[in-house]
């Protein structure tokens, strides 16, 4: 018989005391882990689904190979404890465990580092907090170490330690596996529940994105075609028409994004001061203010709500559009205006050009020229760029250069996460408890852009602009989240019903047409994608070329908004009903709302619309992985310049 060598721990020996100890801290990352995802009852059965992956690894290694697998145990545990902190801080700002394909936005996290920073807490560095002892046990302590075990009644037998450790681990997965069993036994519990276990989540994931990469898709993109009709058809007998349907005609248009505005800023005070004053009183005349418009974005945040407003299309659910389908063949907002005669279409962000992948998206998008940070001054600077106010009076500059009419995009920054305002900035007095919190930084924030958008218009007015020019204003995503305990408590307080979903992803759409003379609300509920649809019908021009997904909110008796992202796919917002389908992908865990109660209601008999909103993800999605949103094809007349003509033979993207 072979005699065993006790000098080198690493390679014959696996101490007891260290298995024990990796699989406590194990067990208890693990536990933490489960309840923060919302795994509620079942935690501790995917904590013994997790430890069970672990032991089974464990022991397929040893089976396989002769050396001990204590070589294997140390990395995979800091290997999962990795997955565990990345995974949980990405579900603090998403709510959702991330997949594989959200690793391609990870550069686009660096240059948001300060809100990454403020997210990270005790509670994320709980997972990785022992690594860097483990490390150093490993490399430098445990050699000294093995001495100390080996003459300890905890090292496991000097006859055969191979049979002892296979014996302890057959025996912890055993145990796991009657654990499991046992909660099988409990009614509320399915099996799929183990879908979101560690390991098996994000291996199944990735098999996901193969398959579905892999299947093929029969969409006929002119299945999905809209046509927004004139209503005054000649030699027709028509109703009378609609006085709002192009009446916005031959006007500019400028399409303001503010950086996470939610609707509930408006019309609402703070110890008697309005949040946003400026706003409030644009509500009150020539303005049709949309309450009931919700956010549609997926893994490009802001990029996405700018690719469904001015294309109205569903965006990818874990990428970015501009960044997974930058050159497709696109006949959004830019190109349809610009086909009616507009003298060109203008982006402007205070942020660096190809965040997002703008530069080169825009160019597609229709854009004729992209004013980024680079492109403008940078002599107020404020969180990741130029201050609102300082990118508003610099754009209104350009802007009154151009040949009227045009078509102006501006998205706003100054109040991205997580508000870091300075103080000589605050015109809100807030209480002390909510100062330094995410939730009165968000105020404050949005009172500062509220200034910022007064300028704005006062500018307009200043160069003669503001009388031929309709200005669109509307919020890219939520500011303050509902799964963050602070923020919920004290939104609660302050709107007095619990702050959910409706409110979280309500941002408001204001539609400020000079001349309109009225002052109206619509509450047919609508979304980014309905953006399109809507404006082309009150500036009275046709869409008869790309796909839209959306609908025309001015004429429509009654609306829905499919949702993704914070609510998982499947989710919606109808007139009635805010239904939420589970991150975790469990029916049973769906929660469906009274809309106009916001008491929770029986969260059945919504499985068709459920399932009609991931199709109609699904569809859009495949359409655009076979770049077929555009039933005419461009002509690329330089393949640098990536210039484009249209069918009609205008040019677009001369300038960039
Ligand atoms: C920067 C800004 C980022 O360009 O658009 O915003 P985010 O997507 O992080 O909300
Ligand atoms: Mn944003």
């Amino acid at each position: 018989m072979k005699k065993t060598t006790l000098t080198s721990p690493g390679k014959s020996y696996l101490y007891l005391p260290e298995c024990v100890l990796i699989l406590i801290l194990l067990t208890l990352k693990s536990f933490f882990f489960n309840q923060y995802i919302k795994l509620g009852d079942f935690a501790p059965v995917m904590t013994a689904a997790t430890a069970a992956i672990f032991t089974l690894i464990f022991l397929l290694k040893k089976l396989i190979s002769k050396k001990s697998p204590a070589n294997l145990l140390f990395p995979l545990y800091i290997i999962a404890s990795l997955f565990m902190m990345i995974d949980r801080m990405y579900f603090a700002y998403f709510n959702k465990l991330p997949g594989i394909l959200a690793l391609q936005m990870v550069e686009y996290l660096g240059a948001v580092s300060s809100s990454v920073i403020d997210i990270f807490n005790l509670g994320h560095a709980m997972y990785i907090i022992d690594l860097p002892i483990l490390a150093l046990y490993m490399l430098f302590w445990r050699k000294k170490a093995a001495f100390a075990l080996r003459t300890t009644k905890f090292r496991n037998t000097k006859r055969n330690p191979a049979k002892f450790s296979l014996g302890a681990a057959s025996g912890l997965l055993a145990g796991c596996l009657l654990f499991i069993g046992c909660h099988a036994l409990n009614e509320n519990f399915h099996f799929s529940y183990l879908k979101n276990e560690l390991f098996t989540y994000h291996i199944t994931d990735v098999i996901t994105v193969i398959s579905k990469q892999m299947a093929q898709n029969n969409l006929d993109p002119a299945d999905y075609i809209q046509v927004i009709a004139p209503t005054d058809t000649e030699g027709e007998e028509s109703a009378p028409k609609d006085p709002l349907n192009g009446i916005a005609q031959g006007m500019n248009l400028v399409n303001i994004q503010v950086e996470a505005m939610q609707a509930f800023v408006l019309n609402r005070t703070y110890n008697g001061q309005e949040i946003t004053p400026f706003l409030n009183s644009l509500l009150a005349s020539d303005t049709i203010f949309f309450d009931n418009y919700y956010y549609q974005i997926g893994g490009g945040n802001t990029s996405d709500a700018e690719f469904a407003v001015n294309n109205s299309l569903f965006t990818p659910e874990s990428e970015a559009a501009y960044v997974k389908y930058t050159t497709n063949d696109y006949y959004g907002l830019p190109f349809i205006l610009k086909d009616n005669g507009y003298s060109g279409a203008y982006a402007f962000h205070g942020y660096n050009g190809d965040f997002w992948n703008r530069k080169e998206a825009y160019v597609y998008q229709g854009f004729d020229y992209y004013y980024a940070k680079e492109d403008l001054a940078q002599e107020d600077i404020l969180g990741l760029g130029i201050s609102d106010k300082s990118f508003f009076t610099q754009a209104l500059n350009i802007m009154e250069t151009y040949e009227e009419p045009f078509y102006t995009f501006m998205v706003t920054l100054s109040s991205h996460h997580p508000y870091d305002l300075p103080e000589s900035l605050w015109q809100l007095e807030l209480e002390p408890v909510h100062q330094n919190t995410l939730y009165g930084d968000y105020l404050q924030t949005m009172r500062y852009v509220d200034e910022a958008l007064r300028l704005f218009f006062d500018g307009l007015k200043e160069k003669g602009l503001y009388d031929n020019t309709a200005v669109t204003i509307y919020g890219d995503h939520f500011g303050l989240p509902n799964y963050d305990w602070y923020s919920k408590y004290y939104m609660t307080e302050w709107i007095g019903h619990e702050y959910y979903e409706a409110d979280m992803y309500n941002v408001p759409l204001i539609v400020h047409i000079p001349g309109l003379g009225e002052a109206k609300t619509i509450s047919t509920t609508g979304g980014h994608i309905d953006y399109l649809p809507t404006i082309l019908y009150l500036f009275g021009y046709e869409n008869t070329k790309g796909v839209m997904f959306g609908q025309n909110l001015i004429t429509a008796t009654s609306g829905i908004t499919y949702e993704q992202t914070h609510m998982a796919r499947g989710s919606f917002i109808s007139d009635d009903v805010i239904f939420v389908y589970p991150q975790n992908g469990i029916m049973v865990n769906a929660v469906a709302y009274d809309k106009k109660t916001g008491e929770i209601i029986p969260a059945t008999g919504y499985e068709e619309i459920s399932a009609a909103a991931i199709k109609a993800y699904e569809d859009c999605n495949a359409l655009l992985e076979k770049n077929a949103v555009v039933l005419i094809k461009f002509t690329k007349i330089d393949g640098t310049r990536r210039d484009f003509i249209s069918s009609s033979g205008v040019e677009f993207c001369e300038k960039i």
